[in-house]
């Protein structure tokens, strides 16, 4: 199969930690369709035209928490979902904090980075939703151990870590300071889940595409990846 994915796209780090966690990395190749992304052309591959998209021998599958879901269900024996209906329902609860409360509003008030003129009311209502989202995970989280409260890592903490990192690092670039700062059992959540193994891999990944992204490589090898596409329709 392959993951469809960006080093710095949150919604993709998380299904590729929870392919690392799993496992069941043999099974993936990682590859970002460079011209289609960065043209605004990936709804000629996936409708919604976003990654992560997962590619099988049966169809494409859009949207990270559904491919997340089908990676679980294709490997029930590794799944990371919990082992009771009530811990599968708490899981779901911080993996939707994570997308819906963190990780999207966050995304939708980075795109105010690349209009000529940032608009502040935008960015306000969208970071006191962020503030929000955080000040309820900081009430689901325990004092010790993984997200979910136990000893074992779960789809929660896929989900939380590319969420918390973009709390951590990529909020700062709106000039707006962590809003996990402060909060106990969150802090020291994001303190503790970074000596993960899987998390520490994702984090580093997520950290090359930020760093390529102010460096101006990206911008360079997307560059490079339109002039060989040209080319090739031309020839
Ligand atoms: N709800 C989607 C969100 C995916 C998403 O927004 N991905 C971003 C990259 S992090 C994207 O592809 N953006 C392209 C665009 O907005 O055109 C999911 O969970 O997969």
């Amino acid at each position: 199969m392959i993951l469809y994915s960006g080093d710095l796209s949150p919604y993709s780090a998380k299904v590729r930690m929870q392919i690392y966690a799993m496992g069941v990395s043999d099974d993936f190749s990682f590859e970002l369709p460079v011209v289609q992304f960065f043209s605004g052309k990936l709804k000629e591959v996936s409708p919604i035209g976003r990654i992560p998209i997962l590619k099988t021998d049966e169809g494409l599958i859009p949207e990270s928490e559904v491919i997340a879901e089908y990676i679980d269900e294709l490997y029930p024996q590794q799944s990371l979902v919990g082992n009771t209906p009530i811990e599968r329902a708490n899981i779901r609860v911080l993996s939707r904090i994570a997308d819906t409360y963190l990780m999207d509003n966050i995304f939708l008030a980075l795109g105010q980075m690349r209009v000529p003129e940032p608009n502040q009311a935008i960015i306000d209502l969208l970071t006191a939703q962020v503030v929000r989202g955080v000040t309820a995970l900081e009430e689901y989280l325990t004092a010790d151990g993984y997200a979910a409260g136990g000893s074992e890592l779960t789809r929660a903490d896929c989900s939380l870590v590319p969420a918390l990192y973009m709390c951590d690092r990529t909020l700062p670039r709106l000039g707006i300071s962590n809003p996990v700062l402060g909060l106990v059992k969150t802090e020291a959540y994001w303190g503790r889940i970074q000596q993960n193994e899987h998390a520490a891999r994702v984090i580093a990944e997520m950290d090359r595409g930020l760093k390529a992204r102010l460096d101006g490589s990206e911008q360079r090898m997307v560059a490079e990846a339109m002039k060989q596409a040209a080319a090739r329709s031309g020839s």
